[in-house]
């Protein structure tokens, strides 16, 4: 068989939601003993790092403030980020909150708005030496699925996701410590979020790996018919096909599931021999 790439492994970033209101686990993990229960679970599954948010982004969901969303992910990312766990990262937009869970241990900022909510994030970032995600989301959460319109989503997703990177590096940022992310469910139709499977190596173009999040998300559904807590194959269909396409890291829910999918996809797309167990 003649071996078509060779993807390095992809790291597998396993999600805590510490809200009321996740669109698939709300409630599930409010609670901070059951929140780091779950990240435990997570880490024992093989997630490589931890994904901790405390404000949900679902469309339609209740702004929170500083203080509540600390209030929340503030003893989980403390606990989570002890000893030699899974590095833990913050999914949050706002400065105050990503101050503090860096300084509890946390290694990487996530922000759904790329910095837009509040710019200062980036001096923060470049400050403390972390990894940071970039992702593009047309709109803001409470309007973003009503009725996106592109000329072309993976055009304007890449140029986003340029001038993104730009603005971060100019203010700080080590540019080898960005990842940039496609905000699947962010401002997309199903047809949109289907493209950028298809495309995705394109905005792999810039230079930067990339962290792919479809995890249980509502295109699933518009496909399968499945409810939100049943939409583990597509979200496996979904993961591997994103990996193939140049996904390095992999935001999701269920971590057991997609490591196995994963060690199948790699074994297959690597055509290594290393893997096959005797
Ligand atoms: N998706 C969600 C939240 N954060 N971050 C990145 N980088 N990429 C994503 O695709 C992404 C994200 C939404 O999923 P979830 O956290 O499960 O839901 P909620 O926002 O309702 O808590």
């Amino acid at each position: 068989m003649t071996v078509a790439h060779r993807p390095p492994a992809p790291r597998v970033m396993g999600i805590v939601n510490v809200t009321p209101d996740s669109f698939s686990d709300g409630g599930e993990f409010l609670d901070p003993d059951r929140a780091i229960a779950h990240g435990r679970e997570l880490a024992a599954e093989g997630a490589d790092l931890l994904d901790i948010g405390g404000e949900s982004t679902r469309p339609g969901a209740e702004a929170v403030t500083a203080e509540e969303e600390l209030a929340r992910v503030g003893p989980v990312v403390e606990a989570l980020a002890l000893g030699d766990a899974p590095a833990v990262s913050i999914d949050t937009s706002k400065l105050a909150v990503a101050e503090a869970a860096l300084s509890a241990g946390a290694a990487m900022v996530n922000d759904v708005t790329a910095m837009r909510a509040e710019p200062e994030l980036a001096g923060l970032c470049a400050e403390r030496g972390c990894e940071v995600v970039l992702m593009h989301m047309l709109g803001d959460p409470r309007t973003m699925q009503e009725n996106p319109i592109y000329e072309d989503v993976v055009d304007e997703v890449k140029a986003f996701l340029a001038e993104r990177i730009e603005f971060a590096v100019a203010e700080g940022v080590d540019e080898e410590l960005i990842w940039i992310d496609p905000g699947i469910g962010f401002g997309k139709t199903v047809e949109h979020s289907l493209e950028l499977h298809r495309r995705l190596g394109e905005l792999a173009e810039l230079g930067r790996p990339i962290l792919f999040g479809s995890s249980r998300k509502s295109f699933i559904g518009k496909l399968t018919g499945a409810e939100v807590h049943d939409r583990l194959g597509g979200t496996v269909a979904s993961n591997v096909i994103a990996y193939a396409n140049g996904a390095r890291m992999l935001r999701v829910h269920d971590v057991a599931p997609m490591r196995e999918a994963l060690t199948v996809a790699e074994a297959i797309l690597s055509g290594d021999r290393a893997s096959i167990r005797p």
